[in-house]
């Protein structure tokens, strides 16, 4: 059984746009793929291309597209639509083929990405903490969730190194400004100072007596105490 049907209801136009560079910034993170028996309408077939420039080539076509198919295997091209009742199935394109659509963190705010099942985003600008937080709630979010090394380590890694983020400290969502020692974050969960997600045993070491806001460390996803009138990068998430 193929595991793609596409149909063709408009003549398909073989495009010969050459291959575009500008597809910097386009992250597979915001799509996700559709169901092997999903049945999507093809719109356009373009030449062979990289499966990060066919997702490209949907975010900047004319025509609405918001599913692209690519093949493994020829590495071809398809702009497409999803049907919501698939009548016609003849025409397949092999199943090799899988189709994606935009995932729902592209709806939610500018540049936010889905990382495991959360929003998230790196802002370049250097604040505050405090201002980063003012930021991150325009947008509907709150500073990144930083729980658990097994849930949240692996999409900051993934974050980081997309956002070129190299070295550096980025403000998370924790702070201890209430109780000393006592880390809390915006939806009320706390963490004490000798949780397993803070940099080696030296830290928080709340320095000079004034450090009470948390940053990634982004060479090692591990947190530090800083002074929250620090600037800094910072990570934005939005929950799902
Ligand atoms: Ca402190
Ligand atoms: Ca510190």
């Amino acid at each position: 059984m193929l595991s793609i049907g596409i149909v063709s209801l408009v003549a398909v136009v073989v495009m010969t746009v050459a291959t575009s560079s500008l597809n910097s910034g386009v992250k597979m993170s915001t799509w996700q793929p559709l169901p092997g028996d999903a049945v999507v309408l093809m719109t356009m077939a373009l030449e062979p291309r990289s499966k990060l420039q066919c997702a490209f080539e949907c975010l900047s076509a004319a025509l609405p597209c918001v599913t692209f198919c690519f093949s493994g295997t020829t590495s071809s091209c398809y702009l497409a639509v999803e049907l919501a009742s698939p009548a016609d199935t003849s025409l397949h394109v092999g199943a090799n083929v899988t189709c994606y659509r935009k995932g729902p963190c592209s709806s939610r705010a500018a540049g936010y990405s889905d990382y495991a099942g959360r929003c998230l985003k790196g802002y370049s600008d250097r604040l505050s903490y405090e201002s980063a937080s003012v930021r991150c709630s325009a947008d509907g979010g709150h500073l990144f969730h930083y729980k658990t090394l097994t849930w949240d380590k692996p999409p900051a890694q993934e974050l980081v190194e997309d956002a070129g983020f190299t070295a550096e400290l980025v403000w998370v969502g924790a702070d201890d400004s209430a109780v000393e020692g006592t880390w809390q974050r915006s939806d009320g969960t706390t963490f004490g100072s000798t949780s397993d997600l803070w940099y080696l045993a030296g830290e928080p070491n709340n320095l000079n007596g004034g450090e009470d806001c948390a940053a990634l460390y982004t060479s090692n996803q591990l947190l530090l105490d800083l002074p929250c009138t620090n600037l800094a990068r910072f990570i934005c998430q939005i929950d799902l």
